[in-house]
């Protein structure tokens, strides 16, 4: 018989067939595949769908939650599709979300023209149901969130913002630490308590570690829609125009406030 598939082969495989069962979509870029699908002619439709199928599926065997994250846009090219017409700015997205695979599933979508809703999973009769609708982002939160095993490596700009929430020196108390290693959850966490997410560029990975295409954007789509920001220390990261399907990129994200203040002390340090 088959041989047993692993979660996040299997989740690419349900998501590729669902896409192309639905006719709207001629190209898709997955984060287990190398190069970009081109779907068959007859089954083509307007949309470009860019996915992590299981997004840190490195927690799946120690039950930490997981989750899919995609971003649609629409091809805009003239002429046969091709792994190109997914190398657009995350100014372009038509809509953007993931779903979370916690104590509950929630699927989270922000749209082009609306703002950010979360649908819970009810499993007794398998509908997603409006619970959070038009979510906004705290101006400012109280938590930060990056992996500090990196700290040995950081550049001077995140060093020096860390060292302000762990030892303000304006009378206000620091900031709660809090880091899953799961981008859905950690973001997720944000969007709704509030506070910053950082996986910044450091000595070993001069361009982070997170995807441009199906997690930066698809998050920095979703923060800004509900109020927040998404920078790269230098630039928004919607206006980032890709020119590798699976690039990497710095991303700092989260309450507008929070985030701004980052962005001041990493201009200090690498005012271009
Ligand atoms: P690190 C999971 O492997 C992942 O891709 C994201 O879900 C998560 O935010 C990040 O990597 C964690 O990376 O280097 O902190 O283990």
């Amino acid at each position: 018989g088959d041989q047993v598939k692993k979660l996040d082969v299997l989740s690419n495989d349900l998501v590729i067939n669902s896409l192309k069962a639905s006719y709207g979509s001629c190209v898709l870029v997955s984060e287990e595949n190398k190069n970009a699908l081109i779907v068959e002619t007859e089954k083509r439709g307007k949309y470009v769908v860019c996915f992590d199928p299981l997004d840190g599926s490195s927690n799946i065997d120690c039950l930490v939650s997981i989750g899919t994250i995609f971003a649609i846009y629409r091809k805009v090219s003239n002429g046969e599709p091709s792994e190109k017409d997914a190398l657009q700015p995350g100014r372009n997205l038509v809509a953007a979300g993931y779903a979370l695979y916690g104590s509950a599933t929630m699927v989270v979508l922000a749209l082009e023209h609306g703002g950010v809703n979360g649908f819970m999973l009810d499993p007794s009769i398998g509908e997603f149901i409006l619970v959070d609708r038009d979510v906004k982002i705290k101006k400012k939160g109280n938590i930060y969130s990056l992996n500090e095993g990196y700290a040995k490596y950081f550049d001077p700009a995140v060093t020096e913002y860390l060292k302000k929430k762990k030892f303000p020196e304006d009378g206000t108390s620091p900031y709660g630490s809090r880091y899953v290693g799961s981008m859905v959850a950690d973001v997720h966490r944000t969007l709704v308590y509030g506070g910053i997410f950082l996986y910044p560029a450091n000595a070993k990975s001069p361009q982070g570690k997170l995807r441009l295409l199906y997690e930066c954007n698809p998050m920095a789509f979703i923060m800004e829609k509900a109020g927040g920001m998404a920078t790269t220390g230098s630039q928004a990261v919607l206006d980032v125009k890709p020119d590798d399907i699976h690039q990497r990129l710095p991303i700092v994200m989260g309450s507008p406030d929070d985030v701004q203040e980052y962005i001041d002390i990493y201009k200090k340090h690498f005012h271009k």
